[in-house]
This record gives C-alpha cells, structure tokens and sequence, in this order.
C-alpha cells in the first residue's frame, strides 16, 4: 500500500505523523530544488512551525530539472518520509509540509504565478553550486551558460534559477515584500544570490534590477546535514520502517543545523520551533562548516574514488583514507575563523564521527561531482590564505582531484560537472606533471588570475608524478 493522505494512518506504531489538519494550510514558501536535501533540511523545520500553529506555511515545491521527485510525491499527496539513522538507532516521521510537487518545465505558467502571488513572502532554494549559472573563481554570472542565453532570450519562458527567479519577481506587484533564501554551501550565499540576480536583470530589465537590489531580502544561511540520494536499499530499509511503500523516502544522519542571517522583509516561518538559530552574522558559521565539513568530504569523494571506495563510511574505514581525511580536516583548520563559543578541534572531532556513519550509503561519487563548482569554494581559500606554508593533506587532495580528472573518468564528469571537460582536457594535453599544474592553474575558471607560489605547483607536480607511479595508496602513505 503506498503512502498518501488517506493511507498514512496505517504506518506503523512508532511512526510520527503530521499530526496538524494539512487541509488548512495556505502557501506560503515557494521553493525551487525538490531535492532531498530539502525534504530533509528546510521542510522539516518549517514542518515544526506549523506543527507550533502558525498554518501559514505550506511548501510549493518546485523541480527545476528532474521530473521524478515531483511525480513521486504528487502520486502521495506530497507526503513523504524522513529516516534518521545513527548507527542502529532509527526514527521515521512522515512530513505534511509539502503542499504542491510541481515539475517547472511543465507547469512555469502556476510556477511564475506562485512566485508573483503578493501574499507569498519567502522563496527557499536548493539547486547545488551550479545550478546558480555563477562562474566558480569571481562568485560573477556566467554570461556564457547555455541556460542564461537561453533565458535572456527568451525570458518568459525561462528554465534557470535566476531566470524562474526574474521572471516571477517580474510578475510580482512592486511592494509585496519578499525574502529569497538560499541554501546551499557557497559563502556568502544570500550576497552572491542577490548579485548574481541583480547581474542577471541588469543585462535586460534595469527596473528589475533595482527592485532586486532595494526591495528583495537576500539572508545568509548555513545548512547542515548529510542527507545522501537515496538508492534502492535506502528506500527498502525506510519503507520497512514505515510499514508503507514510499517513492519519496529519505534516509539520514539525525544531526542537523540551520544557522540564518535574520534580515527578511517581511513575516516568515517561526523556525526556530525546529532549531534554527537566527543570528545577525553567519559568515563564521559558513566558513567552519563549508572548509571543515564540506571541504574534508571532497577530499575523501577523490580519494575514496581513486582507491575503489564506495561509500564515505567505507572511505573512513581505510585506514589510509580515514587517516587522510582527519589531516585535511586539521589543514583546514589551520586557517578557518569559528564562531564564538565554538572550539575547532571538538567540532572537527563531531564531524569525523558523523562521516563514520555506516548507516548512510554516502556515494563518494556523488559529492565527488561538480568538482569545478565545489574545490574553488571548499579548498582553493585555505591554500590562497596559507600560500607559502606547506598543507600536506589539502595538497595531496588537490592533487588527487587534478589526477582524477585527467584519468579516463572525465566522460562520466562531463555528464555532472560542465565545467570539467575544459580542466580536463588542458590536463590531458599537459606534456608532464609540472606542465599539468601548470595548465591547471592558468585555468582562471577555476583557479582565478592571481598567481600560484611556484613552490605549491613544484609539491602538486611531485605528488602527480606519485599518483602516476603508484596510485592514491603511494600518495598517502608518507
Ligand atoms: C556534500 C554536501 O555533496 C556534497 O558535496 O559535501 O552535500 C554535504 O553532505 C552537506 O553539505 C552536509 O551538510
């Protein structure tokens, strides 16, 4: 029996419900990305606010690009599961807070209106690193992409972000007020949305772009939990707990963090009912997790890759994967700012245990895609910051992407990471491995124009010519 409004009584004992009368909800969050991460992140804690009363918020969710999602939970009335799993312990909760599933390309016409609707006040995004069109080194728009000169071509009909965007704040009565919030890992997340809009606009529509820059409220947040793509026996070990079938279930870690800026410019969800913590300045929050977090989980997506290791919890496992992946983490720390309160080495040491999870099956190929979005963000800062001193670890990393992508894996890439063919194929005609660095750091897509310290690029050449003699394991056992 599958899972839906009428069914979801039938769950099994021990399975939370919505436990609110979802008919009241009016709908009041539009968010683009109806991916799991947002299912398991955002909706939860708007779920708590509704759960406190304030029936206001019901979520729009919107899939920009994949279609399955949203015909999965609108075949269950947008109902959904959430397993979190430490170790063995496990709760399962079904959400009510997903009021509409909807499919953009499909369904633009009802996309734009809900967007320009003076009654909606908050958008929520989730769309990765490059589904913001932004060119990785300068944080600019890509005037370039594909979509963009689609969209500026065709505006009423747009299929990017910041073209859905644009076009619904086009539609939209000047005043009602609204806050765009993004969440996903790039410092300066709300900022560089704002620009990136503001950018987009500007090449064809200055009244809009105005609107962007005075009338729009672009928070900063931090958001925090693992949440992997579920695979078949993910979705087999949810549904059992269920008791239910469920096309939408989500397995995950049940640490979670959500740290946002409190700057919007009008009413939004109380969610601080689910722990968020509204703060004036989440630039520390950003930077600790996004280098020490993210950061570390790219190292071990190469290194896992490179060493035919599947999953994270297998990568931390290895004994020389698991050793790597905790000196990345204290080479970033090296140079990262925590917030106040915090202590780095605690926090670095809660990480290692959440990567340790081997109730997640985390793909190391997954976070191991759109390298070219990810590695400027996630490690390029801590090596600029540091130029001079040696980072073992962050190095080697470097070092292990650069291999990556030069060995025959860039036609899967290319699938995932559009910007990866260029590197890889600059990598590829490189006559030696000093020449490869060299190539690698004239890409400015990637690297930026400033120039690299000659002794970073002879350490990369060196650990380059290792990975070509003997592999990753030569590379880390030092
Ligand atoms: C991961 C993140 O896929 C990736 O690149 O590093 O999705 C990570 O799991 C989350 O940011 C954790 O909060």
């Amino acid at each position: 029996m599958r899972l839906t409004q009428r069914t979801c009584g039938r769950a099994r004992a021990g399975v939370r419900q919505p436990g609110y009368d979802r008919s009241r909800l009016s709908r009041g969050v539009v968010h683009l990305g109806l991916g799991a991460f947002h299912r398991a992140h955002q909706a939860l804690y708007t779920e708590a606010a509704i759960r406190d009363g304030d029936t206001r918020w019901g979520i729009v969710g919107v899939s920009l690009r994949e279609p399955r999602t949203p015909r999965a939970l609108a075949a269950q009335d947008c109902l959904y599961s959430v397993t979190e799993r430490a170790g063995p312990a496990a709760t399962t909760r079904i959400i009510g807070a997903v009021v509409q599933a909807w499919y953009a390309p499909h369904t633009l016409d009802q996309v734009l209106g809900a967007l320009a609707d003076p009654g909606l006040a908050v958008v929520t995004c989730t769309v990765t690193e490059k589904g913001y069109c932004v060119q990785p080194s300068s944080a600019d728009l890509d005037t370039t992409h594909a979509d963009i000169r689609h969209d500026l071509a065709h505006p009423d009909t747009p299929r990017s972000t910041l073209g859905v965007m644009a076009a619904g704040l086009r539609r939209r009565p000047a005043g009602a007020p609204l806050s765009i919030v993004c969440c996903d890992n790039m410092p300066a997340n709300g900022d560089t949305l704002r620009k990136l809009l503001w950018q987009y606009a500007a090449l064809t529509d200055p009244a809009l772009a105005r609107r962007v820059r005075d009338d729009v409220a672009f928070p900063n947040t931090m958001v925090d939990r693992i949440v992997p793509a579920a695979t078949p026996a993910s979705r087999r070990d949810a549904q059992h707990r269920l008791g239910l079938r469920d096309e939408g279930a989500i397995v995950c870690e049940a640490y979670s963090q959500w740290v946002i800026e409190d700057r919007f410019a009008g009413p939004r969800p109380a969610w601080e009912a689910g722990g968020a913590l509204m703060t004036g300045d989440v630039r520390p929050f950003q930077a600790m997790k996004l280098q020490l977090l993210n950061g570390t989980h790219s190292a071990i997506a190469y290194a896992g890759q490179l060493c035919g290791l599947e999953t994270v919890a297998e990568a931390m496992a290895d004994p020389l994967v698991g050793a790597f992946a905790n000196g990345v983490m204290a080479d970033l720390r090296a140079t990262v700012q925590v917030p106040a309160g915090y202590d780095a080495v605690r926090y670095s040491e809660a990480l290692l245990q959440r990567l340790r999870n081997t109730a997640l099956e985390h793909r190391t190929a997954q976070i191991a895609a759109d390298g070219t979005q990810k590695v400027p963000l996630r490690w390029l800062p801590a090596l600029r910051a540091i130029a001079g001193a040696e980072r073992p670890y962050l190095e080697r990393a470097l070092a292990m992407w650069l291999h990556w992508l030069r060995s025959d894996r860039e036609q899967a890439l290319a699938w995932h990471d559009s910007g990866a063919p260029a590197l890889a194929a600059r990598l590829r005609g490189a006559h030696s491995d000093p020449d490869a660095v060299r190539e690698a750091f004239a890409h400015a897509a990637v690297f930026g124009s400033e120039p690299w310290p000659p002794l970073l690029a002879a350490r990369l050449a060196r650990h380059l010519a290792v990975l070509r003699g003997g592999g990753a394991a030569a590379l880390l056992s030092f």
